[in-house]
């Protein structure tokens, strides 16, 4: 039916946001990455704009994956464009820009409890500039905390998420908070993905089509791949359910 329907494939906007440093470009890097290696050809473009000194992101990072491959052909049915904002205060109207006309959102939350106000910061101008369209339309959401390699008592627990938003005002935007929370560390993906590269044999790692099987995943790569993967099949659905 599925197929019947979108014989096309169909864009899709998905807006990585968060305050600056939380992790957003490391994030999509480490998500084309395992892409690249699961599905290369899903993995369309990708492009991250970054200040050459310090590294942040002056404008915005994109990358484009395809999402559901039609059986039997090379096609999939949707090309996801997902964009990470500028976190830098200052850059506030380039994120105005990169909000526009968005379907779905993940909120990156910065775990690292000194960055706390920023992480407050951050969800206020969230709702400044889209709090109207997210209730209204109800855009679908998901939370990727990062950063859980940091020790306990210096990083953001499960419990201080939800306290996170209601400090910032902004849990009314975003209902049933808990069912939509991934915990997770882009540092831990890279070195376990490191690790299982070194230490493999790649005729092991590696399927008759020279894909990385997907059993060699390393676990700490599911928050980062999930909180994508989920908002993208909840945007397909609410379109569906619209039509
Ligand atoms: N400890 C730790 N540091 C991280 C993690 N993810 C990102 N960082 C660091 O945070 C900094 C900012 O990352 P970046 O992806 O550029 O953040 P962005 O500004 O949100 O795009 C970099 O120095 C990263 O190495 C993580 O999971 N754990
Ligand atoms: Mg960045």
């Amino acid at each position: 039916m599925l197929i019947h329907k979108y014989r096309t494939m169909r864009s899709l906007k998905i807006c990585y946001w968060g305050p600056t440093m939380s992790g957003k470009t490391f994030t999509i890097t480490a998500v084309k990455v395992m892409k690249s290696l699961e599905d290369p050809k899903g993995v369309f473009d990708f492009v991250t704009v970054a200040d050459q000194q310090t590294g942040r992101t002056v404008f915005f990072d994109q990358a484009v994956f395809g999402f559901g491959s039609k059986p039997e052909t090379d096609e999939y049915l949707f090309k996801i464009h997902v964009f990470t904002t500028a976190g830098q205060r200052r850059l506030r109207e380039t994120r105005k820009v990169v909000l526009q006309g968005i379907h779905g959102l993940v909120i990156v939350i910065d775990a690292d409890l000194d960055n706390w106000e920023e992480n407050i910061w951050s969800l206020r101008e969230l709702k400044e500039l889209k709090g109207e369209d997210i209730l209204n339309k109800k855009i679908p959401f998901t939370i990727f905390v990062n950063k859980q390699d940091l020790p306990w008592g210096k990083k953001i627990s499960q419990r201080h998420v939800q306290q996170l938003f209601d400090s910032a005002g902004v849990s009314d935007l975003f209902p049933n908070l808990e069912d939509h929370i991934f915990h997770g560390s882009c540092q831990q993906a890279k070195t376990d993905l490191q690790q299982i590269l070194q230490n493999t044999p790649r005729d092991i790692l590696l399927d008759k089509n020279g894909h990385f099987k997907r059993e060699h995943r390393p676990s700490s790569f599911n928050p980062l791949m999930k909180s994508l993967e989920s908002i993208v099949k909840n945007v397909i659905k609410k379109q569906f359910s619209a039509q």
